[in-house]
């Protein structure tokens, strides 16, 4: 058996996250990941208040075990989503795509844990001074938004650079990244893609087939000239992006526009032209969907041969 401190920390089976996935990551994901003995993440994304509020709540009749909220914080209703994780004091917030010291007080005084997404060792000692109780150290091979850094160069530094516990996440898949992750000092992992197919995952069904049969080279990073990069897959609409991207004559304007709402068209509608299929490296190592007991419970009892046999390197 795999377990660790952020096991006893928040109060899970296995040491592993299901990533915040926006218009993705809804109760019945998360319920199902923590009824198999993760953390499961409902994804604020851009939602409002009162639509997250609902999922909670559809959460909390799904399970009896601890789960997790995803803040984005650059959702326009970023202020009301703060509150609201604690008034309804969720067992864990994530946070990504910026800085979330401002609303820490109010999430550590509710008795939240509060574990940040990290993409560098700056902001891993800032959240830390600022009270957090551990930190997701993402690299690159993410899907999303995404920092500049790999997992493999990361992990190890946000470990070395603080004091709390480190939950890396990027480009994982499977008990060979579980185990590699922990030999780079990490005391968990968090996954997204893998469980963007879990059976329990609502998404639609165009999403999770593209994930399936994508190979290695099939994602693309879009969006840095606006300064916040993001993984998809290969699509029109991502090729379409990456052409205006290098086109001088776009505007930063219409950039921005270009993107909008095309999360939801590919999560909800499953628009294969227009849709932003968000999605990390790891996508060519994800082959079927199962439940999330399966992928935990396989996950699991590869970490532990892995992990077994790696004396064989030792003389
Ligand atoms: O946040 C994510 N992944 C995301 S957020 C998202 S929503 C979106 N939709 C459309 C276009 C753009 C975004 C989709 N995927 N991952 C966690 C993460 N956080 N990665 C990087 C960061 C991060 C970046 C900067 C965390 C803190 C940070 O602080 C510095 C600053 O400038 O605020």
């Amino acid at each position: 058996m795999i377990r660790t401190e952020i096991c006893d920390l928040v109060g899970i089976e296995y040491p592993i996250f299901q990533g915040g996935m926006a218009w993705i990551a809804d109760a019945s994901l998360a319920s199902a990941v923590s009824n198999a003995g993760g953390l499961g993440i409902i994804a604020a994304g851009n939602a409002p208040a009162d639509v997250v509020e609902e999922e909670i709540h559809k959460a909390k009749a799904m399970t009896d075990k601890p789960f997790g909220l995803n803040i984005m914080l650059m959702s326009p209703f970023v202020e009301d989503i703060a509150e609201l994780a604690a008034k309804e004091r969720v067992a864990v917030v994530t946070t990504g795509a910026g800085l979330p010291t401002k609303y820490m007080p109010k999430w550590t005084e509710a008795g939240i844990k509060v574990i940040p997404v990290v993409p560098s060792t700056g902001i891993a000692k800032l959240v830390e001074r600022a009270g957090a109780s551990a930190v997701i150290a993402e690299g690159g091979e993410s899907g999303g938004h995404i920092g500049e850094l790999t997992t493999m160069t990361l992990v190890p530094q946000v470990v070395d650079a603080v004091n709390i516990p480190v939950i890396a996440a990027g480009g994982i898949a499977d008990g060979r990244g579980v185990a590699a992750a922990m030999m780079l000092g990490a005391v968990g992992v968090q996954l997204g893609t893998r469980f963007l197919v879990a059976r329990e995952c609502t998404v639609h069904q165009n999403y999770k087939d593209k994930i399936i049969k994508a190979k290695d080279i099939d994602t693309i990073s879009t969006g840095k000239r606006l300064g916040h990069p993001v993984r998809s897959l290969k699509t029109p609409f991502s090729r379409n992006f990456f052409k205006m991207e290098y086109d001088p004559s776009v505007t930063n304007e219409e950039l921005e526009k270009s993107g909008g709402g095309a999360l939801r068209l590919a999560a909800k509608e499953g628009n294969l032209e227009k849709g932003c299929f968000m999605a990390g490296q790891s996508s060519a190592m994800v082959k079927k969907e199962q439940t999330c007991k399966e992928i935990i419970k396989e996950i699991f009892e590869e970490t532990e041969k892995v992990l077994e046999g790696a004396d064989k390197w030792v003389r």
